[in-house]
C-alpha cells in the first residue's frame, strides 16, 4: 500500500489524521493514515443480559478480546469463540458475546491485532 510506504517506523505511534488510531494500527487495520473518517473501533455492547463485542476483522492478521480489571494485567476473555478466526481475504465481522458475569461490568476490553 502506498500511503504506508511513505511512514518510517518513527511514526509508527502517530496520529496524523487524529482519529485516535496510531499510523501502526492503521496499517494493522488497513483504514486510511490521512483520513479521520476512516478508522477501525470495536463496539461493545450490554444488552439482554449478554456482554457482546463486535469489530471488523480485516483479512490476514490475528484478534484476540482480552479482559483485565486494572488495565495492568490482561488476559483472555475466556469466550468459545475467543480468539475469533478471520478470514485469509476478505473481511468479516466479529462477533463474539457472553453473558453478563459478577465483575463484568468493572472490567476492561481491549481487542490485540497482530500480523
Ligand atoms: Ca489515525
Ligand atoms: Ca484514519
Amino acid at each position: 500500500m502506498i500511503l504506508f510506504d511513505q511512514i518510517d517506523d518513527a511514526q509508527a505511534s502517530e496520529d496524523p489524521d487524529h482519529d485516535g488510531n496510531v499510523n501502526y494500527l492503521e496499517f494493522l487495520t488497513f483504514t486510511n493514515p490521512f483520513d479521520p473518517s476512516d478508522f477501525w473501533q470495536p463496539q461493545v455492547l450490554h444488552s439482554n443480559g449478554d456482554v457482546q463485542v463486535a469489530f471488523p476483522m480485516p483479512p490476514s492478521r490475528r484478534y484476540e478480546i482480552q479482559v483485565s480489571n486494572d488495565l495492568e494485567n490482561w488476559q483472555t476473555w475466556e469466550v468459545p469463540v475467543n480468539p475469533p478466526v478471520a478470514d485469509d481475504l476478505e473481511e468479516i465481522q466479529a462477533d463474539t458475546q457472553r453473558p453478563v458475569r459478577q465483575g463484568d461490568m468493572d472490567a476492561f476490553l481491549r481487542v490485540c491485532v497482530t500480523k
